[in-house]
């Protein structure tokens, strides 16, 4: 491979239905997409799962454009590529913003996939022809209102449903939530909303059976979580933590974590989401594929990555409808039963759509 151009867009989507997370709420989602072309003119695409806002973590959009612009395009541009997994180690020498660095990794996979006439998920080494998936239900004004979303979720098929808690929107909610549906496989997600000192409420969730509890401390620890793993029942899940694999071993030897979340640009990419998941699989660790609210294109990469045999647990990869009246791709990301059929075409496997793009772009350059 060797990369001879490479366009970057802002595209801004409005979501269907404001998506709120105990760090704030997202009523449209702001992105970079990548759209890298080889000399043999394959088209790669990426997606920057930064937002437009350092909540979640400290990269946005305007981070990554200039991390990619300044630092990362140059290293890639022109450069003789034999294998994706070669652009983590080219990108080594820059800390962190792994957002950034996966957005480019992300495209330079699918045309690597679509030269060796392979579906992305062969690609990676995965072996599933259906992924399982669950769905994220962000907080909502009234626990009726989150009953009725739940209820619908349930019929849909989902198998697995994820609420989003914080300090005045957890025990009562949780508890509402099992006694009206018994035989859910539900989980919470905090997004570091609580503190050790907050150990009595998460005592409490013990109670409801959750499948487990997702980042209930601090986004950048990984020893209050061991000390509460020890005197909670439920599985602490960590997101937020873990960057690298090398986060994610401490995590696993600390005992901070039972389960890993692993979010493709979380952790710099694919070569690095494909390190953890080997890891974990090693260590009898579970992992499932988060969701950042992407697009079909960053949607396609996830659902590859979950092809993947220690994926064990359901994902947050919902349908594409769950988000967007209409996505970017073609066929959209469609779930049945709570299975998503994965794409067998070369490449990420769906047709990225660019007269529905150029719809939402608001701006964009070409790098060459
Ligand atoms: O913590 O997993 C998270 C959305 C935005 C930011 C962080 C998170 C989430 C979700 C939604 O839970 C996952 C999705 O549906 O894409
Ligand atoms: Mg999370």
């Amino acid at each position: 491979m060797k990369i001879n151009e490479i366009t970057i867009r802002h595209v801004q989507m409005k979501l269907k239905d404001p998506f709120t997370t105990s760090f704030g709420t997202f009523d449209n989602k702001d992105f970079l997409l990548l759209e890298a072309r080889d000399v043999d003119g394959t088209i790669g695409w990426g997606e920057s799962v930064a937002f437009h806002s350092p909540w979640y973590n400290e990269e946005t959009l305007k981070t990554n454009w200039h991390m990619l612009e300044d630092f990362l395009i140059p290293m890639v541009l022109h450069k003789e590529i034999n294998h994706p997994d070669e652009i983590n180690e080219m990108f080594s020498a820059i800390r962190k913003n792994n957002m950034a660095k996966s957005t480019i990794e992300g495209a330079v996979w699918d045309i690597y996939a679509q030269q060796t006439n392979q579906s992305l998920a062969q690609a990676l080494g995965g072996k599933k022809e259906e992924i399982e998936v669950g769905i994220s239900i962000g907080i909502q004004s009234s626990i009726e209102k989150l009953l009725t979303l739940v209820d619908g979720y349930v019929k849909e098929g989902y198998k697995r449903i994820k609420v989003k808690i914080k300090p005045g929107w957890d025990v009562e909610v949780m508890r509402t939530l099992r006694e009206k549906f018994p035989t859910v496989a539900f989980m919470a997600d905090a997004n570091s909303a609580y503190r050790l000192e907050d150990i009595d409420i998460l005592k409490q969730l013990d109670a409801f059976n959750l499948t487990m509890i997702e980042q209930p401390l601090a986004s950048d620890d990984i020893i209050d979580h061991a000390t509460l793993q020890k005197q909670i029942q439920t599985p602490i899940c960590l997101d937020e933590s873990i960057h690298s694999l090398e986060d994610a071993r401490k995590a696993i030897e600390l005992g901070s974590t039972r389960i890993i979340n692993i979010k493709i640009g979380r952790v710099g990419g694919l070569t690095e989401s494909k390190k953890i998941h080997d890891y974990c699989e090693e260590k009898g660790i579970p992992v499932w594929c988060g969701g950042m609210l992407e697009s079909g294109i960053g949607r396609a990469h996830n659902v590859a990555l979950t092809t993947l045999t220690n994926f064990i647990l359901p994902g947050d990869t919902a349908g594409s409808n769950r988000y967007w009246e209409k996505d970017i791709i073609e066929p959209e990301v469609i779930v049945e039963d709570g299975y998503i059929t994965v794409p067998q075409q070369a490449g990420i496997g769906y047709a990225v759509n660019k007269e529905t793009i150029d719809t939402f772009t608001v701006s964009k350059k070409t790098y060459n």
